[in-house]
């Protein structure tokens, strides 16, 4: 192939010159408009090279809602093309890159991050800490993570788009049958944003062992940090194995190995199972948080503490545990014989039971509880339900030999978003409505917020309730097309119809920002929800420093006791800070990381080369940095206290 020929699109067609040329005019708006207003030393200094938890958190949360984007139109546009036979509209190929390319950016660009965000804004927030660990690694696991995204992104109008379903299984992985680069772009894309993801996991295991507030014990810790620690040590212990999984597919793919090929030793099932030796656990990864944020959410609109705080966090231990005992659940067809397909069978099920544990906590929160339906509360009350379903679901797919009649249907793509859009994206759209004030200072409008949840559940159960029917009636996911005559149409269309009205409400959330930026009051105080936890006992917007005295925790819920019950939060006398300083360095490593991979995917050897050696410079020079980092005065912290509406003395 000639040297041009391979940034060049292998399967063009009409929609993809439409999205090169929106993507090109867009990005040149965003430069013409920056330059124009001279905002670039503005973005520099306070955005690219910040070390702030709070600001990295924002810039976590705003790739997350451009992906939910991206990832929205694959949807849309794969439920368009199945909405009748024999449909036109996308051909098998291109049906394959979205379908890849949906899978990717909505789990690992869009859902990734959206937790990620929680935890950087979140968790030293409520453990009362000035910052993570870390902070200089957590602004590097922010901009590798983003230069992996923008490698995965731009497959699809330079070379070729991942084409091998978001598993990516080998042999389909392999030159022979994925010829275009887009795989290449799968294992180095995910491979670099992976690695940042590994370093968030070893930050905030640090930062919630080490940097507790006083008198913070274990079991003193707010239930959204827990879910956080718990999630991230399953990211130290499933993510190394992604690391590995995808530098061999890499060698495979570029050096000639033999890993996964189905000739000279090579073992498809290996990537299989190393996959999800990876992948299992990362659902638990997702939905852990997710349980996190329902419960400090449920507690504070029921007005009442977390029931069973204890078995709570027990039942999160247990289900970390099992998360990396059920992988082969995800083939139970592929021949690994009955003794195998029972243990697996098992396990799987056993995490319906601690699920089920905290389940009834929340409704035992919520009975006798003075309920107040807020955005966040109906949220939380919808994925009850709906998340029950996907579980109950859960459990039927979990039963081997039944199994060969679901496997590689419609039904467990029903089942998987049944969990993971009540779970996750509920989840995190309850926690934004519900953080917003804290992090913008301003609420979003409640009415739009509840159309949009509302909007959102019945799009839902529309999009995806008429898949268990067909996918039980022998649809096969990852089918392009169908004919007339297997008598899927109809469901397919509801299906489509409800996707388009999930599309609306998420329009409606767009919608809402705008008008509540606009509108809505700026006078809200600190605590607009009457919540619980620490984050809520700082002013808004937060002060670099989070907390001008370091708090006092003596429960669960030192805020709601300071304010109930008269416990003291901020005791003692203001001192200066430590903070540590801005750099550079992380965000121009992960630039190098960028063109680092973009020359890998392409096989351009003497870049490649030259770009690692740059990655070595930065690293050797922050070896020999000294930057102590800088003090916040006291007459500073004052000044701002006052600013910001009095110091709570
Ligand atoms: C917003 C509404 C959504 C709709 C309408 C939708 C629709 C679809 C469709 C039609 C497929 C492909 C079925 C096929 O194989 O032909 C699919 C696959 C998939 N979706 Fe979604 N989806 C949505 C949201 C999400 C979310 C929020 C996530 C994850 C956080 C997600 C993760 C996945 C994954 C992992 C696959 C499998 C891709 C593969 O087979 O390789 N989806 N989705
Ligand atoms: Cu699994």
């Amino acid at each position: 192939m000639d040297f041009f020929d391979r940034f060049a699109v292998p399967h063009p067609s009409f929609l993809i010159y439409a999205s090169m040329v929106g993507i090109g005019l867009t990005m040149l708006a965003i430069v013409v408009g920056i330059t124009y207003f001279k905002k670039w030393g503005y973005l520099w200094r306070e955005w690219i090279t910040t070390v702030d938890h709070k600001r990295i958190g924002i810039m976590y949360l705003l790739s997350a809602l451009l992906m939910l984007f991206r990832g929205g139109v694959d949807a849309i546009m794969m439920r368009y093309q199945l909405s009748m036979p024999e449909n036109t509209f996308l051909d098998s190929q291109h049906y394959n890159e979205v379908f890849s390319t949906h899978g990717v950016v909505m789990i690992l660009f869009m859902a990734m991050p959206f937790i990620i965000f929680f935890f950087n804004y979140l968790v030293p927030l409520q453990i009362g800490a000035r910052d993570v660990a870390f902070p200089r690694l957590n602004a590097l696991s922010f901009w590798l993570f983003f230069m992996g995204m923008g490698l995965f992104n731009i497959s699809f109008i330079v070379g070729g788009s991942p084409d091998a379903g978001w598993t990516s299984y080998f042999p389909l992985a392999g030159n022979e049958f994925s010829t275009s680069v887009g795989t290449n772009y799968y294992m180095i894309a995910i491979q670099i944003a992976g690695i940042g993801t590994l370093m968030t996991g070893i930050n905030f295991i640090t930062t919630i062992l080490k940097m507790r507030a006083p008198g913070m014990k274990l079991m003193k810790m707010p239930m959204f940090t827990w879910s956080a620690f718990i999630a991230n040590v399953i990211i130290v212990f499933a993510f190394p194995v992604l690391t590995v999984l995808l530098a061999m597919g890499t060698m495979d793919r570029l050096f000639g190995t033999n890993f996964f090929t189905t000739d000279n030793g090579g073992m498809d099932m290996l990537w299989a199972n190393l996959f999800w030796v990876w992948g299992h656990p990362e659902v638990y990864i997702l939905i852990l948080p997710a349980f996190g944020l329902y419960s400090e959410i449920i507690s504070t609109f029921a007005r009442r503490n977390l029931y069973g705080y204890k078995s709570m966090v027990a039942s999160m231990v247990v289900i970390s545990l099992l998360s990396f005992f059920v992988w082969a659940h995800h083939f139970f067809t592929m021949g690994q014989g009955p003794l195998a397909n029972s243990i697996f069978s098992i396990t799987t099920m056993a995490i319906a039971v601690p699920t089920g544990v905290k389940i009834f906590n929340w409704l035992f929160t919520l009975w006798k509880g003075k309920i107040e339906f807020t955005t966040p509360m109906l949220y939380s009350m919808l994925f009850i339900p709906l998340f029950t379903l996907g579980g109950v679901t859960g459990v039927m797919l979990a039963m081997s030999a039944a199994d060969y009649q679901y496997h590689n249907t419609m039904f467990l793509v029903a089942h998987f978003h049944n969990v993971i859009i009540p779970g996750v994206v509920y989840a995190m759209l309850a926690g934004l409505t519900f953080y917003w004030p804290k992090i913008f200072g301003f609420m979003l409008n409640e009415r739009l917020g509840k159309w949009t949840a509302w909007l959102l559940s019945v799009g839902f159960v529309l999009a995806f309730i008429p898949m268990y029917i067909t996918g039980l009636d022998g649809q096969a996911r990852r089918m392009y097309t169908y004919s007339e005559s297997t008598g899927f149409s109809a469901m397919n269309m509801v299906s489509f119809i409800g996707a388009a009205i999930m599309a609306i409400a998420f329009a409606l959330l767009v919608y809402n920002i705008y008008y509540s930026i606009r509108y809505s009051p700026r006078n809200i105080g600190n605590d607009p929800w009457d919540a619980r936890s620490l984050e809520w006992a700082t002013h808004t917007p937060v002060p670099e420093y989070n907390f001008a005295i370091t708090p006092q925790v003596e429960s669960t819920q030192p805020f709601w006791d300071s304010k109930k019950n008269g416990h003291e939060l901020f005791k003692g006398e203001i001192e200066k800070i430590h903070m540590p300083n801005n750099s550079g360095l992380p965000f121009i490593m992960s630039c190098i990381f960028f063109v680092f991979g973009f020359a890998m995917i392409f096989s351009i050897w003497p870049l490649a080369i030259i770009t690692l050696i740059g990655i070595l410079a930065c690293l050797a020079y922050r070896s020999f940095e000294k930057d102590h980092g800088r003090y916040i005065s006291v007459e500073e912290i004052k000044e701002t206290e006052t600013r910001l509406r009095g110091a709570k003395k």
